[in-house]
């Protein structure tokens, strides 16, 4: 496949080349000039289809910013583009915690660990194996206190699942399933630090991106994280944002899977994360897993309630092996209806992040619709993992497909496919790279 498409792949390439920083690689162009958390995870696994080094590297330069306690931080600053996003480090302000590494400028949240996954991929394609090998000795210990953190600092009733303070800790950053919980934060506009949105001044319009109501809302929360000098236990007592996502707890989950499969490699002892693996999966299914719906809902720790909105995030517990066959056989039904585009239906593409037939669809709006290619990768690993081969593969397709009509765009029209938000996007380059190697 990668012959077939040669032009695309090496249009990829360039695309990647050119957002490459030196030691890292940024998302997009303009957009997003700093290196960040999960984008550098997808974007390892596209280099290491044909860049080994390169792809170690990505990963070695974001750890290199893991936090003392373990934390790895959504973003890595490039200081040589300050002044050019927002929040920037002279918002964040995370010198304030005693757990912020020395030399690197970041921001004071985290994203989905996909790192395990992305390190294990990196070896299982590797060319090099003895350099691979020394890399993995390398990484282990760091993704393995990353996850120790997440469990110590995160699962406050020790049941496995983690919860994010932020959406922007979900990467699925104006999801409607953060609708409720971010409308219960009620704002003093009086109160609020001042601050200047940088990304409506990239020619992305508004209309693609988060609502002013939501930015006030981010704002608040980084404004009480720095308060708190990101201090985890009085955040987790003062927070009024905390969910648990089906999502990062399934990236978590099968992170620890692959990460355990890495650590026999390397001859350690990986019953914890065994463990970890088993509980997490175990509680994703008593906790969220919803028969009605045919998907796992997120849960708000605050209400002690299920968010019950119908995303994509629903449906990644299939990648860490959660569902039980029953379950992944209702999911299989749910993705083949019109919710959320079934195969061999020309008018529209898989997997939108949100129900086509829901409330607040809104084809054009980041994560309240369009489809996404990190998602639809990670789905597709999900479906070959339950054996729905002909899905995973239709799944695939459309990735190809999106990508070939209408370039490397951020996210897509679920329903024309028009490409929207910023273009050249890294992950839309790395990971068509990767669906096209069998
Ligand atoms: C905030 C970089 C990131 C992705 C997220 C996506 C978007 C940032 C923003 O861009 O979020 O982290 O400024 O909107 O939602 O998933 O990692 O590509």
């Amino acid at each position: 496949m990668v012959e077939k498409h040669k032009l695309l792949v090496e249009k990829a390439k360039i695309i990647l080349n050119n957002n490459w920083l030196g030691k890292s690689t940024k998302p997009a162009p303009d957009l997003y000039p700093h290196q960040w958390n999960w984008d550098s995870g997808f974007i390892a696994i596209g280099y290491s289809g044909y860049n080994q080094e390169r792809a170690q590297q990505e990963l070695s330069t974001l750890f290199k910013a893991q936090w003392k306690n373990g934390m790895l931080p959504q973003i890595v600053f490039n200081s040589e583009a300050l002044g050019g996003y927002f929040p920037e480090p002279d918002f964040w302000q995370c010198e304030r915690s005693p757990h912020y590494p020395d030399g690197v400028l970041t921001s004071g949240i985290t994203m989905p660990p996909v790192h395990g996954i992305a390190a294990l991929h990196i070896y299982q394609y590797a060319t090099n194996k003895d350099l691979a090998l020394e890399w993995l000795d390398d990484m282990y210990p760091r993704i393995y206190s990353l996850h120790e953190y997440f469990y110590r600092e995160r699962d406050p009733n020790n049941e496995g699942l983690v919860y994010i303070r932020h959406p922007w800790e979900s990467g699925l950053d104006n999801s409607p399933t953060w609708d409720i919980p971010l409308k219960a934060i009620v704002i003093d506009k009086n109160k609020l630090p001042e601050y200047e949105r940088k990304d409506l001044k990239k020619g992305v319009p508004q209309s693609q991106r988060p609502s002013d109501d939501d930015y006030d809302r981010y704002v608040f929360l980084v404004d009480l994280f720095r308060r708190l000098r990101y201090e985890e236990n009085a955040i987790y007592q003062e927070c009024p944002f905390l969910i648990q996502d089906p999502l990062f707890n399934s990236i978590l989950s099968k992170a620890n899977e692959d990460l355990a499969k890495i650590g026999h490699i390397l001859g350690k002892d990986t019953t914890q994360l065994e463990e970890w693996h088993e509980q997490t999966n175990r509680s994703l299914r008593k906790k969220m897993w919803h028969e009605h719906h045919g998907a796992f809902d997120a849960f708000d720790l605050l209400t002690g309630k299920r968010i019950e909105t119908l995303t994509a995030s629903g449906f990644l517990p299939l990648l860490c092996g959660a569902p039980t066959k029953e379950n992944a056989q209702s999911i299989y039904h749910f993705l083949e209806s019109n919710s959320f585009c079934p195969m061999h239906n020309h008018s529209c593409f898989s997997i939108p992040n949100y129900d086509l037939q829901g409330e607040y669809l809104d084809p054009k709006n980041y994560w309240r619709g369009p489809v996404w290619i990190n998602t639809n990768w990670l789905l597709m690993k999900g479906l070959e993992r339950y054996g729905f081969k002909e899905k995973a593969e239709s799944v695939r397709e459309d990735i190809i497909e999106l990508v070939k009509r209408w370039g490397f765009h951020e996210y897509f029209d679920p329903y024309r496919g028009t490409g929207y938000g910023t273009d050249n996007f890294s992950w839309t380059a790395a990971l068509f790279i990767d669906s096209l190697i069998e």
